[in-house]
């Protein structure tokens, strides 16, 4: 009986630790103040429960004389096979103005860039999952960076993506970085798109907690919670132990 007890109060515990884990409440993160843009201002980590889902950024590029403002966030990047960004789902109020989507290594080097939709919805960008810039990525950490159309990234070595402005590029291609590219220093241009933003996300989370699931210690705490309930059992009911 007691054994009994012992096994389903340890599965309770178990069971317990991982739905907490598994049914976390997806993260829609909303920009604090304003977000910098990687070379001024402070990138903005994306924040929630460990292990969270991130399905979405909300925010907004901001018209000051001409707008120079770009948005960048931490993102943890879990699942880079499924990775996507995309600011195509057009809610009244939000997207509707021509962005830019960027992907960053937390260097300061470029991974991939979107101009506008390759599915041709528009002037919103999309950075579709599977693709050959983020399908070879390693989970962990990276910069995720809006902007208006026209302000272009650069570095010491030029500017890091192609720009639809030499004539050449096809504003609805996905594009990795320059040869010669280096870290972000700057930008080049401006933009006179700007407004509030949504930014669809897949293959983000927040980064587990260190040391929890799925490990082996998660099936301690679990047996340790179920033991700790046992015990709180037996001593209501004044049951002696079972030798
Ligand atoms: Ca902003
Ligand atoms: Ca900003
Ligand atoms: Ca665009």
């Amino acid at each position: 009986m007691v054994q009994k007890m012992i096994k389903a109060a340890a599965l309770a515990g178990f069971v317990l630790t991982a739905a907490s884990a598994a049914f976390a409440t997806p993260v829609s993160y909303t920009e604090v103040g304003d977000a910098g843009d990687i070379v001024t201002g402070a990138v903005q980590t994306v924040t929630g429960a460990a292990g969270s889902a991130v399905t979405s950024i909300k925010g907004s590029l901001t018209a000051t004389a001409g707008i120079t403002d770009g948005d960048a966030f931490k993102i943890y990047i879990s699942a880079p096979s499924a990775f996507s960004a995309s600011t195509t789902g057009f809610t009244p109020g939000r997207n509707s103005f021509d962005s830019e989507l960027f992907l960053f290594n937390l260097d300061g080097t470029g991974i991939v860039m979107n101009d506008d939709d390759p599915a041709g919805t528009g002037e919103q960008s999309s950075i579709a999952a599977g693709n050959a810039f983020t399908d070879g990525l390693s989970a962990g950490y990276y910069y995720l960076l809006i902007t208006g159309q026209g302000m272009n990234p650069t570095s010491a070595g030029g500017l890091i993506f192609p720009s639809w402005t030499d004539g050449t590029t096809d504003p609805t291609g996905l594009y990795g970085p320059n040869p010669g590219a280096s870290a972000i220093t700057g930008f080049g241009g401006n933009s006179n798109e700007g407004g509030a933003y949504s930014i669809a996300l897949s293959g983000v989370s927040i980064a587990p907690a260190v040391g929890t699931v799925p490990e082996p210690g998660t099936l301690g705490l679990g047996l340790t919670a179920g033991l700790m309930l046992l015990a709180l059992v037996r001593r209501r009911h004044g049951k002696p132990d079972a030798q």
